[in-house]
């Protein structure tokens, strides 16, 4: 992710930052076809001044401060990309392994919905990339967490399996979305509920654990409310027409993945 901005931006949990002054044009010669690494030249001299490595307490942001040029970026992203994989065998009930497991399991040619906010960014970095005919859908806006259930039930539709990947707070922020499921018809609808005991993308970005609104709370309730099947993990077998997944990443993975990947890839 290269993110660009006039301004100072803290907010990017992977990937790196431009803070570009307002006296030095705005780097748009990357927005052209890049070239290969080894013929790669700097486009701009203008040195970024923001970093966004947060300093969080246990945890680490991977993204970094770059001067712009093509070759630093491409080589960064490699070995990031690299570092990534093995680190994924290495931690395999972490969330982004959980993740890649994910995107391997959701059959071809389904409609996959992604969640705000980690679930949309660890999908975007993990997820295999082997070409399998998902459709993927997002309501990005503004970031918001709220009506994305919602939003997904009103998208899925009856010619393939639906999908929706999201937080365990943005499921609670839309809880009676699920009144809906009773005027779908022939609609295969899966939830996947990523069921980190709060909003954990603020463990990385803020030192205040307030921000995360840690909680204990499960979903099978939520399920049996609605008439949904639920599942303690990924069902081996066939799944009923709607059915809500959990999904409980190990927090120490989890960690140890981020602080190690970050480590691996300073510099
Ligand atoms: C309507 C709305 N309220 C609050 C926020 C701020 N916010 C952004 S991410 C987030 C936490 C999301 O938690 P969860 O869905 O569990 O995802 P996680 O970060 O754990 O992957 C919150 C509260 C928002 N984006 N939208
Ligand atoms: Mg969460």
């Amino acid at each position: 992710v290269l993110s660009i901005s006039r301004k100072p931006w803290r907010g990017l949990t992977f990937g790196t930052h431009l803070e570009v002054p307002r006296d030095i044009p705005l780097p748009l010669a990357v927005e052209r076809p890049l070239p290969a690494a080894a013929e790669a030249t700097a486009v701009t001299g203008a040195t970024v001044a923001s970093a966004a490595r947060s300093g969080a307490a246990g945890s680490a942001t991977v993204s970094r401060t770059v001067v712009l040029s093509k070759g630093a970026l491409f080589d960064w992203d490699r070995r990031v990309t690299v570092a990534a994989e093995h680190l994924l065998a290495r931690f395999p009930d972490g969330e982004p392994a959980l993740i890649r497991r994910l995107s391997e399991a959701i059959p071809a040619g389904a409609f996959v919905y992604l969640g705000n906010s980690l679930p949309i960014r660890e999908w975007n970095q993990f997820a295999s990339t082997d070409d399998r005919g998902l459709a993927i859908g997002e309501s990005r806006g503004a970031n918001g967490i709220d009506g994305q259930v919602s939003t997904f039930l009103g998208w899925a539709s009856p010619d393939r399996e639906n999908w929706a990947v999201l937080g365990d707070l943005t499921a609670l922020y839309d809880l009676p979305a699920l009144w809906a499921l009773r005027h779908l018809e022939n609609v295969r609808v899966r939830i996947v509920v990523v069921n980190n005991g709060g909003g954990r993308i603020f463990q990385r970005l803020f030192r205040d654990d307030r921000f995360q609104n840690r909680h204990a709370i499960g979903f099978e309730a939520w399920a049996s409310l609605w008439g949904a099947e639920y599942h303690a993990g990924l069902p081996p077998g066939a799944v009923g027409p709607a059915a809500i997944i959990e999904l409980r990443p190990d927090d120490d993975q989890t960690e140890a993945f981020w602080a190690q990947l970050a480590a691996e890839t300073r510099g």
